[in-house]
């Protein structure tokens, strides 16, 4: 354990400075969750790291959550959370700035799923910015379209093009990464995520992690937070899966029907329609892939609105007001 570690190291932030009390200011010590056994937290502090004994009296915690314990290291409080990303009541992380979704350009490319985790970063109340991987498997023209495909779902969404054989992509999204930012990252298998982190840690800096078994916070450059954990790995990876699984079931049903280019809304002999009717595909799953697979020709109402939620979500009182108070 590195003994100069500072709470800023560790992403601390205004808007968690704002709820101390005097108390905690004079006798106690602030502590990251870091990772989550099944009976302790393991947090991180100025002093070390805690291992705190899970018990029924405390809220639930995850990875991300700050806590607050007392001189012998018993439970106090929990501060509030800046952003937390749960599905079906489980705390999958915390009080992440920012989430980096990661998408290869190659045949890979789904902007289905790239919207779903869209809705992911939306609910938890984190920024995203889309990081698209691989530029250098396609030629500029598909680039670009593919990127405007992902602009349209919001045009205020920031999105960097990176490739392995530049590394120079990289440098606008090391520019992102300030001090006490928290970083989280969602992208299918395979989409270049690991290497990404590779470029962007500083190799020469022997302190790249912070020494923790399974290791779920690590130091970026300039001073920001990787949140890493097998909970959001799962949750990337399920997101993933199904994504691909309900796009095939489709495909699958659009080669039995009568047209070639049956556009699925009312044609005869429609196996799509078919499997609507009898309630073995939901309607939804057949405009998602409308939408990932037609939207340059057909779907001139996306292409005129902009994804209400995400645009919505860009100007979000709430988070303007929380992001205003750690700038
Ligand atoms: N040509 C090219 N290959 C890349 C690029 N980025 C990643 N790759 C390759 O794509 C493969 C997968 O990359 P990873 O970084 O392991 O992907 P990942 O998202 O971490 O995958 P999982 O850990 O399985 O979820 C590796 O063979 C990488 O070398 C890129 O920009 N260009
Ligand atoms: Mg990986
Ligand atoms: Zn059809």
């Amino acid at each position: 354990m590195d003994a100069s570690i500072s709470l800023f190291e560790l992403g601390w932030q205004t808007y968690f400075q704002q709820q101390l009390s005097l108390d905690d200011l004079e006798a106690h010590k602030i502590a990251r969750v870091c990772q989550v056994e099944p009976s302790n937290y393991a947090l991180l502090s100025e002093q070390g790291l805690i291992s705190l004994a899970i018990q029924s009296s405390q809220p639930k915690m995850t990875i991300g959550d700050w806590v607050i314990v007392n001189s012998d290291n018993q439970f106090v409080r929990k501060l509030d959370r800046s952003a937390l990303f749960n599905q079906e009541q489980q705390l999958i992380a915390s009080n992440m700035d920012t989430v980096l979704i990661v998408s290869a350009l190659d045949d890979n490319f789904n902007i289905e799923l790239i919207k779903r985790y869209l809705e992911l970063v939306h609910d938890a109340e984190a920024d995203a910015i889309v990081v698209l991987t691989k530029a250098d498997l396609c030629d500029e023209a598909e680039v670009e379209v593919k990127r405007d495909m992902v602009q349209r779902l919001n045009p205020l969404l920031m999105i960097e093009t990176v490739n392995s054989k530049s590394e120079a992509s990289l440098d606008a999204l090391k520019g992102f990464f300030k001090k006490g930012k928290t970083i989280a990252i969602l992208g299918a298998p395979g989409a270049g995520k690991s290497r990404l982190v590779r470029s962007l840690i500083d190799l020469d800096n022997a302190h790249t992690n912070f020494n923790v078994a399974q290791d779920s916070l690590f130091r970026l450059p300039n001073g920001s937070v990787l949140l890493d954990s097998p909970a959001l790995r799962e949750l990337q990876a399920n997101e993933a899966m199904s994504s691909v699984s309900g796009f095939e079931m489709v495909a699958k049903l659009a080669e039995k029907c009568r047209f070639n280019d049956c556009t699925h809304t009312n044609e005869p002999g429609c196996a799509v329609r078919k499997a609507i009717d009898e309630g073995e595909l939901e309607e939804q799953r057949v405009q998602a892939f409308k939408r990932a697979n037609f939207s340059y020709d057909d779907d001139s109402a996306a292409r005129s609105k902009p994804h209400d939620k995400f645009h919505r979500s860009a100007h979000s009182d709430a988070r303007a007001r929380k992001h205003s108070l750690t700038e």
